[in-house]
């Protein structure tokens, strides 16, 4: 398929195209919030003060949004004592209900995984079920094994690979569903494992930046949201920058969760505001207010490919005259729903910028989990969290065992 048809399909603007949801209307809890009726206004007015650096030379042929006088800087407490994160593996990467003890808390978070890719489970195991009921595995057999992993959105290469596992070990023995699950889920399991990390975040640089990219709908916003929760509930001091400056809706819906989440908000200053120079200006703040995290908001519709890649490139560019290390990562959004079509935007993308790791989001309404384990295989991108339902501990980080578990249905 040549790309601009590819591009075309990626963004929505064929309807044919499965899987890319309309313009959120928000509703529910992690839904895109419905705004309340009169926001309260969250900035206050900004008075005039000298920016944090002098403005940097003039270097792009577009001209930049003339800059506003920069938010107001709140002070960090002169003995406020530095953040530190504890080390990823002692994260506790998701609101979960009240933990009694450890294993329960783990419990509740892998049975809502377990819901969450019920879906995609019910897929996989039904025909490996239909396939497996104490069978001999021969050469049949696992042409049909490959069959069901293709069809479950697992990839070609995947499903060669896991199919060989299969050759190797079990060739020519008798094996029953259950054993085909349990084998399943331990390749795939391999091919996971050295993706599954989660997203660190050096606070050092203060902030951390994240600038989180993907196709309109996939859920970069509420991914935003529901991170600034988590860190919020870390202690961690988090900004969320508007830069989907052209849909006020989308500058609205980040507010809200702002104002739900505490954390420093940075709109534009009218709607289609640059947002390299939104970007830019916000974390000239968020350095002078030593936020630990800022977390960047981007356009996914935008009219062309070439349109978004050069506002991506710019933001990139512009806020790297604050900090030459920012983005410090580039979250690539990808919605589970649309399947194969997850692959493609990965390849997109990294066209474009340098992604350093993935969310995949919707797994829960989607049977189409299993490209989790194409894009493991094909990119080799860290999968830091994933979707599986709207509300904020539906968040998951990425384990391994756990969805590779979860996507068989196995405990
Ligand atoms: N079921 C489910 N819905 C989700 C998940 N993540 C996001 N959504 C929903 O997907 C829809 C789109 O989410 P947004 O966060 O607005 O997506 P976006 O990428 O910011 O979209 P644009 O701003 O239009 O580019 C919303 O209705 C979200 O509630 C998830 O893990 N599971
Ligand atoms: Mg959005």
């Amino acid at each position: 398929m040549a790309l601009r048809d590819l591009w075309n399909r990626m963004r929505g603007s064929d309807p044919a195209q499965p899987g890319q949801p309309p313009d959120p209307t928000p509703s529910e809890p992690i839904r895109p919030p419905q705004p309340p009726p009169s926001p309260p206004p969250e900035t206050p007015p900004r008075p005039p003060e000298p920016p944090a650096e002098p403005p940097p030379p003039v270097e792009d042929p577009t001209p930049e949004r003339p800059r506003e006088t920069p938010p107001p800087m709140r002070e960090p407490p002169a003995d406020a004592p530095p953040v530190e994160l504890p080390p990823p593996s002692q994260l506790p990467p998701m609101e979960a209900p009240p933990p009694t003890a450890e294993e329960p808390a783990r419990q509740g978070w892998f049975s809502r995984l377990k819901a969450g890719l019920a879906r995609s489970t019910a897929k996989l195991t039904d025909s490996v079920t239909a396939v497996f009921t104490k069978r001999k595995l021969d050469d049949a057999a696992l042409e049909e094994l490959e069959e069901t992993l293709i069809a479950a959105d697992l990839g070609v290469s995947a499903s060669q690979r896991i199919v060989e596992g299969f050759r190797k070990t079990r060739f020519g023995k008798e094996v029953t569903d259950e054993e085909v699950k349990a084998t399943l889920a331990e390749e795939i399991g391999e091919i996971l494992a050295p993706v599954a990390k989660p997203l660190v975040l050096d606070t050092s640089r203060a902030p951390h930046v994240v600038l989180v990219v993907g196709v309109n709908g996939t859920g970069k916003t509420t991914t935003i949201a529901k991170l600034g929760k988590q860190y919020r509930d870390q202690g961690l001091r988090t900004g969320f920058v508007a830069g989907d400056t052209f849909r006020a809706a989308a500058v609205e819906q980040l507010q809200v969760w702002a104002d739900r989440t505490g954390a420093r908000f940075f709109p534009p200053a009218k709607a289609g505001a640059d947002a390299a120079g939104l970007a830019f200006d916000a974390l000239t703040a968020a350095r002078s207010e030593a936020l630990d995290v800022l977390l960047v908001d981007t356009a996914g519709r935008l009219h062309n490919k070439s349109a978004l890649m050069e506002e991506l490139r710019k933001v990139i560019r512009i806020i790297r005259r604050v900090d030459p290390g920012a983005p410090h990562s580039v979250l690539l959004v990808l919605d589970a729903t649309t399947g194969q079509n997850a692959v493609q935007q990965v390849k997109v993308f990294k066209e474009m910028v340098d992604v350093t790791g993935l969310a995949v989001t919707k797994l829960d309404g989607s049977a189409k989990g299993g490209v989790v384990v194409a894009l493991a295989q094909e990119f080799g991108l860290p999968v830091h969290v994933v979707g599986v339902g709207e509300k904020a501990e539906d968040l998951r980080p990425f384990s391994a065992r756990e969805f590779s578990r979860g996507l068989l249905g196995l405990d």
